[in-house]
């Protein structure tokens, strides 16, 4: 939705200055902070410091997407998220549900979600765009090929960012022919999703060319690959300052909303960063 003042809302939060949704991944083996947050009072503690340290959304996930995953049950799923999404919503955290299961997204939501984030944007599970339009609520549509096991092998373009924004623009008509209005969705490269390091990188210095498809750009550069590779840190964990500086870069080529695991550092950093480049 644009408001009279011109300023893009997305999720109920006005989109004139970056906004921040922090990870939180309550899973054994999600590739930077597997097992980190896998106890429920642990991850509503990390859920809450991300809050409190200034994040607008907080990403709650029960199955890891990393490149050459194991499917996690949707029983597991749903049994990792939903006391941790139930706990962080009776304390006013805004919360989205990073699922590809219906069942997932429609449990999450009752338990007080606000926003849908699906990494194969709405293609995984055919119920799924159906029920995102029945709630109304935001969506992020997020490009990817194939699943986290064939992902890698399907990382094959002519042009990265020209096929990136036709199969998005196709994810957005199919989420419209389904009932989605255009204003509930936000879109997002998937950065390092059936992407190699040169990928990611061309998208990110072309990431302008996603504004053509008029809905808020996310971003999610956080601890990823690519950052071990230009940065030379094999441990995804001492990624942070390379992670930064993507964020910092994709935030200058019109990224809305960053995706981030350390939310109170990557805060800081765009306080200054809007500080110097107002
Ligand atoms: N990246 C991951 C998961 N979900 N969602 C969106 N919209 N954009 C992303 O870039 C994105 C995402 C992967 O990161 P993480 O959740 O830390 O790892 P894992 O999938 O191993 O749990």
């Amino acid at each position: 939705m644009v408001r009279g003042d011109g300023v893009m809302v997305w999720a109920g939060l006005s989109l004139d200055r970056p906004r921040v949704m922090g990870v939180l991944n309550v899973t054994p083996d999600s590739f930077s902070d597997g097992g980190v947050h896998f106890d429920p009072d642990v991850a509503v503690r990390a859920g809450l410091a991300m809050a409190g340290a200034g994040a607008d959304i907080v990403d709650v996930g029960g199955e890891s997407t990393r490149p050459g995953a194991q499917p996690t049950s949707v029983a597991d799923e749903q049994a990792r998220v939903l006391p941790v999404i139930r706990a962080l919503v009776a304390a006013g955290v805004l919360v989205s549900i990073d699922t590809r299961h219906a069942t997932t997204m429609r449990a999450a939501l009752d338990a007080g979600a606000a926003v849908v984030n699906d990494v194969t944007a709405l293609s995984h599970d055919p119920a799924a765009a159906e029920l995102v339009a029945a709630r109304g609520c935001p969506v992020v549509l997020m490009h990817m090929r194939g699943d986290p096991a064939t992902m890698n092998a399907r990382a094959v373009y002519t042009d990265v960012a020209r096929e990136v924004v036709e199969e998005l623009a196709s994810r957005i008509e199919a989420a419209e022919r389904a009932g989605i209005a255009r204003d509930a969705i936000a879109i997002d490269p998937g950065i390092g999703f059936a992407k190699l390091a040169p990928h990611s990188v061309e998208l990110l210095r072309r990431l302008p060319e996603l504004a053509v498809l008029r809905c808020p750009i996310l971003v999610g550069v956080s601890r990823k690959s690519f950052i071990g590779r230009l940065g030379g840190e094999a441990d995804p964990q001492l990624r942070l300052p390379g992670s930064l500086a993507a964020a910092l870069f994709a935030v200058s080529r019109g990224a809305a909303i960053l995706r981030v695991h350390d939310v109170a550092e990557t805060i800081q950093a765009l306080r200054v960063w809007q500080a110097l480049s107002a």
